[in-house]
């Protein structure tokens, strides 16, 4: 697809710095470059060779003094002609050089509107252009290096594979349809599909951790008042970011931090203390908000305070938590413990099958590593060393329906179905294959796609 207008945009955000980038895309980018800059030296612009100068406005005024560079397409991030411009830092400078590009012919591009080019000039597939994003919203190292596996392109090439045994097949489906007498009745490869399906499942296995490592987890830190949340809070992200103090119902309202655990990006959220007999209506509505998250959290921490005893508003926090996966942690383990510690313990997990016990002391930090250990293994559970991994919930929804269909289209074959059922089935197959590269993909998916960009991109 040739696109007529030249876009512009701000490659950095807004607000102070050394400098600030601008680029252009389109077919009049060397132009506009042409009319809006004064290079130091006299001479033509070479395609990648970087120039000095000032932009100036139309009667010579200096804009800003740059450093620009034309390359000439289809080898550039777009696949058209591209300019990019290093301008001075801060908001003015920026806004005024972007101004004078759209007087010059240029128009403000849209969020994604650069990796929408480059996706349609077939530079990239979709899965790609959902990686440049994951790669820019990446919060952790292992989550960056997910996320450039699938800018490299293993997605695709994998469904590739996937959707050409499928094609294969549907050819040979399609021909008995078309010459009944002159295929055999066995030209349907059930091997071929079984395994199929088998590939689908082994990539739908990456998706827990996948998934995780790009969107992250939420991770509750639940107790009744005065157990500790708050301290823990601080001692897991190594700041004093809540209020610590020795009267009950110190924390009112809830409050979220990120961090990262062995990789992989979690919300920690301290809430106010779970208990039933308060008269404070601000604490009140703080332990409405306490319970909404309890139920949701993809993982809680329960807290028990190691020298208390066990109360009824214990058993009040594990209830609001309901059935999800939860770690029972005992706080205070610095201080002497209540006699009846273990009995609360087999009482409590009773109500509750616990992924881990742990024992911590936010004062001497003992138990803390341990703590940070079950965490990440409660939520990665096992997942994939390799660092290939679906990470992105349409491709692993395209993903289970293709392996639906191949599956009908097994079932089909065990029932002796028409050739033209089993070719529906492996069409639908492929086509969910299809959506998740953009073969297959309507304007309707393109637009919910790139709507998740930021302006530049
Ligand atoms: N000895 C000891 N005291 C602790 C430890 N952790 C917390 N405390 C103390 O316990 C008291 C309550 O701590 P917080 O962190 O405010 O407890 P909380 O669960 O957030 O309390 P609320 O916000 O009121 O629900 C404070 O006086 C802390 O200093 C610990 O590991 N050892
Ligand atoms: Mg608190």
């Amino acid at each position: 697809m040739q696109y007529t207008d030249t876009i512009v945009a701000p490659l950095t955000p807004p607000g102070r710095s050394a400098i600030s980038l601008l680029r252009l895309s389109g077919p009049l980018s060397r132009t506009i470059l042409e009319t809006v800059m004064n290079p130091r030296r006299p001479g033509q612009w070479r395609s990648r060779s970087v120039r000095y100068g000032n932009i100036v406005d139309h009667d010579g005024t200096v804009i800003d003094e740059v450093l620009a560079v034309w390359m000439r397409g289809p080898t550039t991030y777009t696949g058209e002609d591209v300019v990019e411009i290093s301008c001075h830092g801060g908001y003015v400078a920026l806004e005024l050089v972007i101004a004078r590009c759209v007087a010059a012919g240029a128009r403000l591009a849209n969020p994604g509107e650069f990796t929408m080019r480059a996706y349609a000039a077939g530079r990239i597939d979709l899965t790609q252009a959902e990686a440049v994003m994951d790669v820019i919203q990446a919060q952790t190292p292992q989550s960056l290096h997910q996320a450039q596996q699938q800018l490299q392109g293993w997605v695709g090439t994998a469904v590739a594979e996937l959707r050409a045994a499928l094609l294969y097949e549907l050819a040979a489906v399609i021909a008995q349809i078309d010459f009944p007498d002159d295929v055999s009745e066995d030209a349907l490869n059930r091997d071929a599909l079984v395994d199929v399906v088998a590939r689908i499942q082994t990539y739908i296995d990456t998706a827990h951790t996948g998934i995780l490592l790009r969107d992250g987890a939420q991770i509750a830190l639940l107790g009744r008042p005065n157990v500790g949340k708050s301290s823990l809070l601080n001692t897991l992200l190594r700041t004093n970011r809540a209020l610590v103090s020795p009267i009950a119902g110190t924390t009112r309202d809830s409050l979220e931090e990120s961090a990262d655990i062995a990789g992989i990006p979690v919300r920690f959220v301290d809430t106010a203390g779970i208990r039933g007999h308060t008269t404070d209506d601000v604490e009140l509505m703080g332990i409405v908000r306490s319970r909404a998250i309890a139920a949701q959290a993809d993982l809680a921490l329960i807290l028990r305070d190691s020298s208390a005893p066990l109360s009824p508003e214990d058993a009040e926090v594990l209830e609001a938590r309901g059935s999800g996966p939860a770690l029972l942690v005992y706080t205070k383990n610095d201080l002497p413990a209540h006699a009846h510690v273990l009995t609360t313990e087999a009482s409590l997990q009773q109500q509750h099958q616990f992924v881990a016990v742990v024992s911590v002391s936010t004062k001497t930090g003992e138990g803390m590593e341990q703590l940070r250990a079950c965490i990440a293994a409660a939520l990665r559970a096992g997942g994939p060393a390799s660092s290939q991994r679906i990470s992105n919930t349409r491709h692993l929804d395209a993903l289970k329906r293709a392996k639906q269909s191949v599956e009908d289209a097994l079932a089909g074959i065990a029932g002796h179905l028409s050739a033209e059922l089993l070719a529906i089935d492996l069409q639908e197959a492929v086509s969910a294959l299809g959506e998740i590269t953009g073969q297959d993909a309507t304007e309707a998916l393109l637009d919910v796609v790139f709507a998740r960009f930021c302006i530049g991109k």
